[in-house]
């Protein structure tokens, strides 16, 4: 038996871990996490150790299938090939390219390959609709800090003395950061504080601020009142830097303390001590939740407000804050596109900043566009490494919508919900099965980092790289010249030639610093914004109709903005509070990490499951206005009680089938995950 280990890099989510792999005859057998990797330091979580077990699963699509009434038949790649882009020229031919959305989800995101070969066909082809999980993830933040301060810093906490986790439980989402956190807290290096209404872990070791959800507002707002009124803010910085600071002033006065406290089910107390601790405690970051704060109506803003109390405390560009990182140079697969994708008109700044086009559309529209065609017909669909039945809002209506489809095609690596409903069915095989490229470490971990990812195993069954799915399509539709590439790697040669370090991060498999993270930029570059300061107030924002500072607002649904709907929904649902076993919709199917967690289960407090006749472990019904599921009670006195806490990705106990795709930001579209009103039933 050959027996060899090979350092690679889990891209089961976002953090893209370093590992090391042990093969037995070319089979992964062992899968620990890399000491030596710079950035991830050894980090592993169970989807990695368990990765062998997720990538050999039996539940792996092996070849191509197309549906025959309620069955499957197997097809060659050719025949699956033909048979696509048959049907897809048929729409283009019949309701013009346009009626042709293509899905991208997280895995979409964080995989470049995934990502912009689906950007590059969607415009080959003539459709600007991408619907991507961009349009209801961590996009509304970058754009919130763009257009604050015409770029995009990251909040780098590793120098910081102060910390604030604000709707974030690294525990559950990124373990190296919970890791980093206590670290430092063992050395008395940090202060700490938690901003959630669930007393986390980690909030154990700071000062946790309990709130209800949704009124994060209340909370920065008043934390600014405390900090400008007792003058703790950084006058040279915001003097130097910034426009808009006297506006603000004026406009925090109205939001003190003891108004929040009313409102957010904190003491006022706290409030002020959290303020103070901030603005004095320095260097000083705020770690936002990477989609609780979005996942709001208010999101945008809410953004917006974190920043502010960043700028107003001088926190930024210096090491322990909040900080420009360069990214890697790399080729842009995306062509020009002239068409605008559905949703621009309504939420024109999430479509255009300065000039500047985003190449999604607004996802939440697609059922609309599906069902009732407006503002034009979508009649076919395309998901790539997504499962909208189970991750998007309102999933029902997004479950119509598919089965409405002409022609509804799934690229995935399993049978999932949405690819159960498609026509056609294609077999990519997983990153461990091709090249690719770890390029997300500077938006996700501030660290100006690559690392180029070396095919481990060969593909599983008949599957397939998804660059190649996207190149034979488009060859066989007529665009094939737009996409040349034989292999992995012409195409990560391709995707890498801007940077100029091809060969480097090619010898390199623990990964490359090309970088240096920009310290003192706004010293030394212009601010790109269009007053050429920091834009505490936005006229970018007035001028499109929104409010240029970041006012307070309710929750659209809560016991204070609905009381009618309160009565008969009186509980407020947080979906998706990240559980470490699982990527959202992903391994529940993979034997380990299900053992770790067999089924789903609502968490609420003792007090509020006494409440509703409930006793832990029963089964319950939740229901919104939308729909009910099922599931097990979990009694959970860290959480406050009135709130009920739903993990998401479940298929069984789909929390999406309770929510509400009409109750969204404006500016982004974004839908409110994390504040709804339902009700709590015994079964
Ligand atoms: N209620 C509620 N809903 C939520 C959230 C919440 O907090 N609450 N969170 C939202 C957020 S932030 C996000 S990002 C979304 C995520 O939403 P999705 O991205 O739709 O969710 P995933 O389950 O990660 O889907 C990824 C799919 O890609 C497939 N896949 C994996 N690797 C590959 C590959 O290499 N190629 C291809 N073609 N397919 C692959 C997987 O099998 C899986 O089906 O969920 C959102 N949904
Ligand atoms: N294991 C695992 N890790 C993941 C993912 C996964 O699916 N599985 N998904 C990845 C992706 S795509 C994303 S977007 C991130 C998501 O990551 P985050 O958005 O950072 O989510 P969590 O870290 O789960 O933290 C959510 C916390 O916010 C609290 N909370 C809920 N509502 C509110 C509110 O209104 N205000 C405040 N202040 N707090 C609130 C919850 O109680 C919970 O403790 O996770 C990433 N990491
Ligand atoms: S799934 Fe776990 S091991 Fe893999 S990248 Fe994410 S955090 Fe790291
Ligand atoms: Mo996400």
């Amino acid at each position: 038996m050959e027996r060899k280990t090979v350092v690679s890099d889990c891209m089961s989510c976002v953090w893209d871990c370093g590992i090391k792999v042990t093969l037995e005859d070319g089979k992964m057998v062992k899968v620990e996490g890399l000491q030596e990797h710079p950035v991830t330091k050894g980090y592993i979580c169970p989807r990695g150790e368990y990765l062998a077990e997720f990538v050999y699963s039996p539940d792996r699509i092996k070849y191509p299938m197309r549906r025959v009434g309620n069955t499957w038949e197997r097809l060659s790649w050719e025949e699956a090939l033909d048979f696509a882009a048959e049907k897809l020229a048929a729409i283009k031919e019949k309701y013009g390219a346009k009626a042709l959305a293509i899905f991208c989800g997280s895995m979409g995101v964080e995989n470049i390959e995934v990502a912009g070969f689906a950007q590059r066909f969607k415009s080959a082809y003539g459709t600007p609709n991408l619907l991507s999980v961009e349009n209801i993830c961590y996009r509304s933040r970058i754009l919130a800090r763009q257009m604050t301060f015409g770029r995009y810093p990251m909040d780098y906490p590793p120098d910081a003395r102060c910390i604030i986790l604000w709707g974030h439980n690294p525990d559950g989402s990124k373990g190296m950061l919970a890791d980093m956190i206590r670290e430092k807290i063992e050395k008395r290096e940090l202060d700490l504080i938690v901003i959630d209404p669930k007393r986390t872990q980690l909030s154990e070791l700071g000062l946790h601020m309990a709130i209800r959800p949704g009124t994060d507002g209340a909370i920065g707002l008043a934390m600014l009142n405390v900090i400008i009124n007792e003058g703790l803010y950084d006058k040279e910085f915001v003097e130097k830097y910034t426009i808009g600071f006297e506006e603000l002033k004026a406009h925090v006065q109205q939001y003190t303390p003891e108004w929040a406290a009313e409102i957010t089910w904190a003491a006022a107390s706290d409030i002020k001590a959290i303020a103070r601790i901030f603005a004095q405690s320095k260097p000083g970051c705020i770690v936002q939740g990477i989609n609780t704060l979005d996942q709001h109506v208010n999101g945008l803003q809410l953004s917006r407000l974190l920043s502010i109390l960043q700028i107003v405390t001088g926190n930024i560009d210096k090491p322990g804050t909040w900080v420009t990182i360069p990214f890697l140079r790399m080729t842009d697969l995306r062509l020009p596109m002239d068409e605008v994708p559905i949703g621009a008109d309504q939420y024109p700044l999430f479509y255009m900043l300065w000039g500047r086009k985003s190449p999604y559309g607004i996802a939440t529209l697609f059922p609309q566009a599906a069902l009732e065609g407006k503002p034009y017909p979508v009649r076919g669909a395309i998901v790539a490494a997504a499962n909208p039945a189970v991750s998007f809002p309102e999933a029902n209506k997004f479950i119509e919508a598919f089965k409405s489809m002409d022609f509804l095609m799934a690229i995935d690596i399993v049978m999932t919900e949405t690819a159960e409903m498609a026509d056609l069915v294609l077999p990519a095989c997983t990153f461990m099965e091709k090249d690719a490229l770890a390029y997300v470490y500077g938006v996700v971990h501030g660290e100006p980092f690559a690392m180029y990812h070396h095919k481990v195993i060969e593909p599983i069954g008949e599957s397939k790289p998804d660059w190649w799915i996207w190149t034979e399509l488009a060859r066989r539709l007529g665009f094939g010249d737009l996409f040349p590439w034989n292999s992995d790697e012409e195409v990560m040669d391709h995707l890498l030639e801007p940077s100029g370090i091809t060969e480097e991060l090619k010898a390199n498999p623990m990964g490359v610093y090309f970088d240096k993270q920009d310290y003192f930029a706004y010293e030394n570059k212009k601010i790109n914004t269009p007053s050429g300061k920091i834009e505490i107030y936005s006229k970018t924002l007035e001028e499109a109709g929104y409010d240029p500072l970041p006012k307070y607002l309710e929750p659209a649904q809560s016991p204070v903005s609905t009381p009618e709907l309160a009565k008969e929904f009186p509980v407020i649902l947080i979906s998706g509070a990240r559980r470490q076993a699982f990527t959202h919709t992903q391994m529940r199917h993979v034997p380990h990490l299900r053992a770790l967690e067999p089924e789903p289960f609502a968490e609420m407090h003792p007090a509020t499951a006494s409440h509703y006749g409930v006793k832990d472990g029963e089964r319950i019904r939740l229901s919104t206005r939308n729909g009910s599921i099922t599931m097990r009670a979990k009694e959970e006195p860290r959480l406050l009680p009135g709130i009920v806490s739903v993990p998401h990705g479940w298929s069984q106990a789909n929390v999406n089938l309770l929510t509400d795709m009409d109750v969204r930001d404006p500016i982004t579209g974004y839908p409110d995950f994390k504040a709804l009103l339902c009700k709590i039933e015994s079964i």
